[in-house]
């Protein structure tokens, strides 16, 4: 008794410093990125919709996820895919209708799912009533986009569009040239116009009423530019990209979320930005010494900074460029691909799928993950003919392979139905990726069987204990390529994940870490037996084999 009780006193008297208060929903939330056109088609005409992701909602449950982002569903002619919006307030017809979208909503929240939107705010459709207006001078709306005067044959200034060409159009109604970082098609709104801004903050305040929880905001970057739209040889990016005004704009709707929460009560409703940017201008998008911006912007550091060939050494580099850069009162994230990078099997090789996924899963912070990804989905082949992805249609055909985003785009394989169970064998707008019958959640399924798909659902659930999402972090690169990565917390077992980066056989030893370890989760090619103890002082690694440990 007398032990009992000082072993309390003595728990009390650590846990208050070790234990900080829980966590926000988000904040260690996994967030599946559903990208509409390619889930799961209800009715057969070749393209996902939203009929298609309620079918399927069990699927996310089943996967421990606890919140969904949806790429574009909003009307749209579908030049980029549903990144030309022609109206910020409705469902294009493609993917169903409100009473679908509103239906979809209820039944997530009722499966205990969060819903996010995509905000795209940087530009419109030229379909969209605004654009329409503006081009015809309708006065009120002459400013809402950005327009120079010219000659037609001579573009503004030099700049090209992310999609090809220049990123001016001349506009044979009005005289004149308008601007757009993206296709043609997508002209972008000009936010130095205090109406715009209105406009658009009230597309904010109309989804958050239907009960939406936030929103992840497309290209933030791209939304200012320097009001001169200088011309020249001289490094565009300075000029177009991650402009003062930007950060301000972002910190304007953080206001815009959290009034909204304590009007109408609610849990928080979070934001998320997407800029590939670097630490310098990153950490912007979080909000400065005065100022809260995103919940938080997305790290594509693992994408743009990391590839086949990286080492140990290499990963180890970014997560700790991350958090020696993030100021410690935000939250970190990890993204490893989305609807416009090359499938993380194709990219990084198919081998290092768990291993990858155990670095994302056992980090601090937020884990982003695109659809498909948590069964190692590689990269469909789509030919210049079945293409569509204006980026890739837009260029010519030698750079086909490089420049489409198709590939990493062709429909979710759920099982090795025709089809792959996305439809009931209806033409489908990308063709399927014909590695399904092997490659598919149903097979990945199967009771017992060791699977990219159940290695993932554990590393969702261990995300849960607090270690993970309280605990410290520590990382090593051996020389051997092996990369360890350690959480540990007072009183909590300590987790470490060890990755064999390389292909070749190798052996760590971890006894400074403990004597002895519980294998939590072997990756496929691994032939440790889940639950088994291993010595910690010699542990062997085939080739791009991964593990989850846990200290005994
Ligand atoms: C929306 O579409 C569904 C079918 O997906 C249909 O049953 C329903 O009547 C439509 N609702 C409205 C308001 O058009
Ligand atoms: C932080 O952002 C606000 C709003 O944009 C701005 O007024 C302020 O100058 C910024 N502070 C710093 C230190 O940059
Ligand atoms: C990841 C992502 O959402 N990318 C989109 C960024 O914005 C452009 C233009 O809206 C789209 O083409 C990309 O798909
Ligand atoms: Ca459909
Ligand atoms: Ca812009």
């Amino acid at each position: 008794m007398l032990l009992l009780k000082s072993i309390l006193f003595v728990l009390l008297l650590v846990l208050p410093n070790a234990v900080p208060a829980e966590l926000d929903w988000w904040q260690n939330a996994v967030f599946y990125q559903i990208y509409p056109r390619s889930f799961k088609d209800s009715n057969n005409d070749g393209t996902g919709d939203l009929r298609g992701i309620i079918q399927k909602l069990d699927h996310l449950v089943d996967t421990g996820v606890t919140a969904l982002w949806l790429s574009p569903i909003y009307s749209s002619p579908q030049v980029d895919f549903g990144y030309d919006i022609s109206d910020f307030r409705d469902v294009d017809p493609l993917f169903g209708n409100m009473s679908d979208f509103l239906e979809l909503l209820a039944k997530a929240k009722g499966k205990g799912l969060r819903v996010i939107l995509d905000f795209v705010p940087n530009h419109s459709s030229d379909k969209h009533e605004w654009f329409e207006k503006s081009e015809n001078s309708v006065p009120g709306y002459e400013d809402y986009y950005v327009w120079k005067d010219g000659d037609p044959s001579v573009p503004p200034n030099s700049w090209t569009s992310y999609f090809h060409g220049p990123a001016w159009t001349w506009s044979t109604k009005r005289n004149q040239w308008y601007f757009h970082q993206f296709a043609s098609a997508q002209p972008d709104l000009n936010y130095r116009n205090p109406k715009v801004v209105q406009e658009m903050k009230d597309v904010l305040t109309y989804w958050l009423d239907l009960g939406v929880d936030g929103f992840r905001v497309d290209i933030i970057t791209a939304l200012f530019e320097d009001v001169n739209y200088p011309d020249g040889p001289l490094d565009q990016s300075a000029y177009r990209s991650d402009q003062p005004e930007t950060y301000d704009m972002v910190y304007q709707w953080r206001i815009l979320l959290d009034e909204y929460q304590k009007k109408n009560g609610g849990d928080t409703r979070v934001m998320m930005t997407e800029s590939y940017a670097d630490a310098d201008k990153l950490f912007g998008y979080y909000g400065n010494a005065t100022h809260n911006g995103a919940h938080f912007s997305f790290n594509f550091w693992f994408i743009t900074q990391l590839n086949k060939d990286s080492t140990a050494t290499d990963i180890k580099g970014v997560i700790d460029k991350w958090f020696n850069n993030m100021p410690e009162r935000y939250t970190a994230n990890w993204v490893l691909g989305n609807h416009d990078q090359s499938r993380v099997a194709s990219r990084y090789g198919t081998g290092r799928v768990d291993g990858l996924s155990m670095i994302e899963m056992i980090l601090p912070g937020v884990a982003v993950t695109y659809n498909g990804e948590e069964i190692g989905m590689e990269n469909g082949k789509v030919t210049w003919s079945e293409g569509w992805d204006p980026q890739g249609c837009n260029g010519n055909e030698e750079d086909w392979e490089k420049n489409s985003r198709d590939f990493q785009r062709t429909p979710y394989q759920w099982d090795a139905t025709v089809n792959a169970g996305f439809n009931e064998g209806h033409k489908t707008w990308l063709p399927v990726s014909d590695k399904y019958t092997t490659l598919n959640l149903a097979l990945q399924h199967t009771k017992n069987l060791k699977s990219h798909y159940r290695i993932y659902q554990e590393l969702v659930k261990l995300r849960q204990t607090e270690t993970l999402k309280f605990g410290k972090l520590r990382t090593f690169a051996l020389p051997n390529n092996v990369l360890v990565i350690i959480r540990e917390l007072e009183n909590n077992p300590t987790y470490v994940v060890v990755v064999n980066v390389g292909d070749k056989f190798a052996s760590v030893d971890l006894k400074s870490v403990a004597s002895q370890f519980v294998v939590q989760i072997p990756s496929v090619q691994s032939s440790k037996i889940p639950k088994s103890i291993i010595d910690g002082s010699t542990i062997y690694l085939v080739g791009f084999e991964a593990v989850v440990l846990v200290s005994v």
